[in-house]
């Protein structure tokens, strides 16, 4: 392909997710293909816009490509990540040229809400139209999981199972849309328990969990019936099936890291205090239900009338620090594509 024929500047976002049935282990590091399915809700508001341009004058003065954040160079390992990511795509396409990427970010930092999902998958869809690809959503899905796993579910809107699959190219370890954001109105209410970045990055901890958990076995074992579970809750738009599961996801992905050597125990003082509130508000009969992803946050599942009897309940909790009420949104979509 000549460069000529290339779409230049392509903007894409996406919105980060939530998983209800939890990813944690990797069949295959390199291909990072998970060990199990997952099941997310894709958000909305909270998100990555991202603009790539492969172009000879994008190439940065040091050599390589471009690569800025929030309208500054990126930091140096979020750059690494990115070109890695760009060096797919090259190979895939035969585009041997340097690339510009702009990523703007909408999720608020510290909020223990997943950057990295929204972010290579927004990624995926703007670096492969850029690069003259048109993938089907499934591909894309595919791609995006070489940037990071939980990306691969944020390519598609609203209710979204991953396979793990089954083959060695991770062709078929992919996400699927299974309800669209707008046919069930829940709310995912989330309480920040702390400021700052997390005490171990999800990737090192679910190797460390993998290798030295007891636990992991019985893991790896437990999540196909949940994931059923979760699935068929989610499809009968049943609230309190697909809570249950989710809570006892997320205890189950927490029990088995906190049996690594050494124990990776992302909680405090204040997640356990939310808890608490979620397992009172449902003793006096409210429908919410919990889940923790690799940090101290909260997050609590429920319907969107509901939500404004769980956010103050969580708010006055003691040691949350503030709140924030999330709303289900689309998939992966291209905003913009320029010619330069
Ligand atoms: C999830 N998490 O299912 C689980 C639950 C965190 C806790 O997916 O190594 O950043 O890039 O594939 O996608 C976070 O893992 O990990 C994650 P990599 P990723 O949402």
């Amino acid at each position: 392909m000549s460069i000529f024929d290339l779409p230049l500047a392509v903007t894409a976002r996406a919105g980060t997710n939530i998983a209800l049935v939890k990813y944690w282990g990797k069949r295959d590091p390199n291909l990072n293909l998970p060990a199990t399915g997952s099941l997310s809700l894709t958000l909305a508001n909270f998100g990555s816009e991202t603009t790539v341009r492969f172009a000879p004058d994008a190439e940065a003065p040091e050599g390589g490509d471009r690569i800025s954040f929030d309208d500054a160079p990126a930091p140096p390992r979020f750059a690494e990540r990115v070109r890695r990511f760009l060096n797919l795509v090259r190979q895939e396409t035969r585009v041997g040229l340097p690339a510009e990427v702009a990523t703007r970010n909408s999720v608020p930092t510290a909020a223990g809400l997943a950057s990295s999902a929204s972010g290579f998958a927004a990624l995926a869809l703007a670096a492969s139209r850029a690069a003259g690809m048109k993938l089907a959503p499934r591909e894309l899905s595919a791609l995006a999981r070489q940037g990071s796993g939980s990306a691969a579910r944020s390519i598609f809107g609203g209710f979204v199972e991953m396979a793990a699959g089954e083959r060695s190219d991770g062709s078929d370890a992919c996400a699927q849309a299974l309800l669209p954001a707008g046919a069930w109105d829940v709310r995912l209410v989330v309480a920040i328990t702390a400021e700052g970045p997390k005490a171990i990055g999800s990737s090192q901890a679910m190797e460390l969990t993998a290798k030295t958990s007891p636990y992991y076995a019985g893991w790896l074992q437990a999540v196909p019936q949940d994931l059923a579970a979760a699935r068929a809750a989610v499809l009968t738009q049943d609230l309190v099936g697909l809570g249950r599961v989710a809570e006892r996801s997320a205890m189950r992905m927490h029990a088995c890291a906190m049996a690594a050597d050494p124990p990776i125990l992302y909680w405090n003082g204040a997640t356990l205090a939310a808890m608490e509130t979620v397992r009172r508000l449902r003793a006096a009969g409210t429908g919410a239900f919990f889940t923790v992803d690799a940090g101290p946050h909260v997050k609590v599942l429920c319907t969107a009338r509901d939500a404004e009897l769980v956010e103050p309940a969580l708010a006055a909790t003691p040691g949350v620090l503030r709140t924030l009420v999330l709303v289900p949104g689309p998939g992966a979509e291209v905003l913009r594509e320029e010619r330069r």
